[in-house]
């Protein structure tokens, strides 16, 4: 049974920066209801709405994984420990984006399977063999028919988007040698809970994993965990090692156990740590809404820093307009000029110029905090502050 525990109200398609900011309309179905909810069975968290993949991924999906240093570090330190670990002959990965991982491997070694079509021409035009497909057993039976089976599969950030995990696994089986490997990191939601990440719910996160819930999920498909490494991405994400229950070349570590122990010990399999998640949530966005207020009764001005999908929410939720931050600054070029969804707060190409006259920084992109105060050390040596809503809402 799947019970609600959180409701951020009506939001736009997160990755939709618009070049006019028409208001949106909730009648001409542009406006999404994003409420979250708990399976007492599977303990899996999922979103109620669920918006069919063609909409959200398209030929315009503006996010790059290059974009930002920790990424492409964080990848390049995996590209290492694959070949180290694993050794594949053929790896593949799903949802590859721009090529931030695979371009440490070389072209003959990979498969790149990205739906969105702006993303899967850079791959390809890079000499990588590139898919622009969605992941199914449709695909999963063609990439079978012409290359056999692959050692490792990988996926970040990527099989939380899609709707029917069922045929997301089955697809994996298929096509997975019978000793290989599938990796798959996302945002952990016990980090999600302690941190009061909210911003990690919209559209296109329509689950939320956890060790646990990861756990349950496999073993409907003859699969395993055995290996947990911790990640500080994207605010706290948890990279599972994957296997099939009868290979027994690869011993189950004790990262596996001791992870969901503490989420155990967290209560991550009760209903009530999720009602109490949702009403933290409440609280954290009247205090979030109090800061603003605050600062701009004092005529100061404040820019959003990272126009992150995370933003999105956070904007539409707690009801942050123009009329509180000025514009956004960002550094991927798919979404400069153009509106952070939902409102009509324009997003500025990043220039540290643009800060001069700042008082005060939104962090949109809370995860990259340590990259962004190394950047922009003049704006704090000369007074700005950033606020940020992680773990709670405050000045920093
Ligand atoms: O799962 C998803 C994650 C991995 O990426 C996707 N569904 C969508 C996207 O979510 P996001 O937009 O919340 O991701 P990020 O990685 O937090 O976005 C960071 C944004 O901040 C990018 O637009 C780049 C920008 N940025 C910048 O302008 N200057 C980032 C850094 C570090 C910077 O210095």
């Amino acid at each position: 049974m799947i019970k609600k525990f959180l409701d951020l109200g009506y939001q736009p398609l997160a990755n939709k920066y618009l070049k006019s900011c028409k208001k949106l309309s909730i009648k001409k179905k542009e406006l999404y209801r994003l409420t979250v909810g708990f399976d007492t069975k599977t303990k899996l968290v999922s979103l109620f709405n669920k918006i069919p993949d063609r909409i959200m991924f398209d030929s315009n999906y503006p996010y790059k994984s290059s974009m930002s240093k920790t990424m492409t570090d964080s990848f390049k330190k995996l590209s290492v420990e694959i070949k180290k670990r694993f050794n594949p002959k053929l790896f593949l990965e799903i949802g590859s984006n721009d090529g931030a991982l695979i371009k440490n491997f070389n072209r003959n070694q990979v498969i790149c399977v990205e739906p969105c079509s702006n993303l899967a021409k850079i791959t390809k035009g890079k000499g990588y063999i590139t898919y622009n497909n969605y992941w199914d057993l449709n695909l999963s039976n063609k990439i079978k028919n012409k290359f056999n089976t692959v050692d490792v599969i990988y996926s970040a950030n990527t099989l939380t988007h899609i709707n029917d995990l069922n045929q997301v696994f089955k697809s994996i089986s298929n096509l997975l040698t019978q000793d290989g490997i599938l990796i798959i990191e996302d945002p952990s939601f016990l980090e999600c809970i302690k941190k009061l990440s909210y911003d990690q719910f919209y559209n296109e996160h329509i689950y939320i994993f956890s060790a646990l819930s990861v756990k349950k999920l496999l073993h409907e498909f003859d699969l395993e965990l055995f290996d947990i490494e911790k990640l500080d991405t994207h605010g706290g994400s948890l990279r599972y090692f994957i296997k099939r229950i009868n290979n027994n070349k690869f011993k189950i570590k004790n990262t596996v156990s001791k992870q969901i122990s503490t989420e155990l010990k967290f209560g991550l399999a009760n209903f009530l740590t999720y009602k109490k998640f949702g009403i933290s949530v409440k609280k954290s966005k009247n205090d979030l809404i109090k800061i603003f207020k605050k600062i701009k009764n004092k005529n100061k001005k404040i820019i959003g820093y990272g126009a992150t999908a995370k933003a999105t929410t956070i904007l539409n939720y707690c009801n942050i307009g123009d009329s509180i931050i000025d514009y956004f600054v960002d550094t991927t070029p798919d979404k400069i000029n153009r509106f952070m969804p939902g409102t009509k707060i324009k997003i500025k190409k990043y220039n540290q110029k643009l800060l001069d006259d700042v008082n005060y920084i939104y962090l949109g992109a809370w995860n990259f905090k340590d990259e962004i105060f190394k950047k922009e050390k003049k704006f704090i040596k000369s007074g700005g502050k950033f606020i940020t809503h992680v773990p709670f809402p405050k000045i920093i």
